[in-house]
């Protein structure tokens, strides 16, 4: 077989089976106002978006053991570009399992593109008490935003840490900025049985809270174990006789 056979032989052999090795995916959507519970009574509790950004959406990826690896939201700013650097986001809010506890904060409350954050333990139920409230910085005083909603959680105890990477005004209304949470590799948290995602702005003008179901994850066939060391192997092969 010529060597270029025989690598598009092992390349496609890796292909097909490692799809069970790698990293999983799943999107969602922004399809609330608020959390459950925390309307407050006015004409925001019909506005999704009060003034920027608009969530969109976004993704989580998880590993082979269920473990995250990260959380990415997608965001535009239609209006009200100026008013930009008076917005931070909140705190990334996890509620591990969905049982309607908070099990991990992520402290992005304040923090600006490439930040080393702190992810904390904690136990909050989503009716608090224990939150940071919407305009609690004061960098919105005499604006009007989406009061009394949670931003924040205070305390907790520290896990392990995260990076916040991607944070920036879009260039134009069109832009869709995306804006990631990269959880350090030792966090180990196990997502299984499900995460209820918890994400806002220091105003809460937009708000998150999205129950993610994990797919689980198709055991290989050991006809695939077999394909993939084949492939594996077939491709060590090709490169020691490619250094000869
Ligand atoms: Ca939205
Ligand atoms: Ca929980
Ligand atoms: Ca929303």
């Amino acid at each position: 077989m010529k060597k270029t056979a025989v690598l598009t032989a092992c390349l496609l052999a890796v292909l097909f089976a490692c799809p069970a090795y790698g990293f999983y995916t799943v999107s969602f959507e922004d399809t609330v106002i608020t959390f459950p519970g925390w309307e407050n009574g006015t004409d925001d509790d019909l506005q999704d978006v009060i003034g920027l950004p608009n969530i969109l959406g976004g993704q989580l990826t998880y590993d082979s053991n269920y473990n995250l690896v990260s959380i990415q939201f997608s965001y535009i700013v239609t209006q009200n570009q100026h008013l930009w650097s008076k917005l931070t986001p909140g705190d990334l809010f996890m509620d591990v399992g969905s049982d309607g506890t908070w099990d991990y904060t992520v402290g992005t409350f304040g923090a600006g593109d490439w930040s080393n954050v702190a992810v904390n333990s904690v136990s909050v139920p989503l009716g608090g008490p224990g939150y940071v409230m919407s305009g609690a910085d004061g960098l919105w005083s005499g604006y009007d935003i989406r009061d009394d909603h949670p931003i924040a959680i205070e305390g907790g105890t520290p896990y392990s840490s995260a990076a916040f990477v991607g944070w920036r005004l879009p260039g134009s209304p069109e832009d869709v900025v995306w804006v990631s949470y990269i959880f350090d590799p030792e966090s180990a948290i196990n997502i299984r049985d499900g995460l209820i995602i918890g994400w806002t702005l220091n105003c809460a003008n937009d708000v998150i809270y999205q129950k993610i179901d994990i797919p689980i994850i198709d055991i290989p066939e050991p006809a695939t174990m077999v394909l993939l060391c084949f492939g594996i192997a077939g491709l060590f092969a090709f490169r020691r006789k490619m250094a000869i």
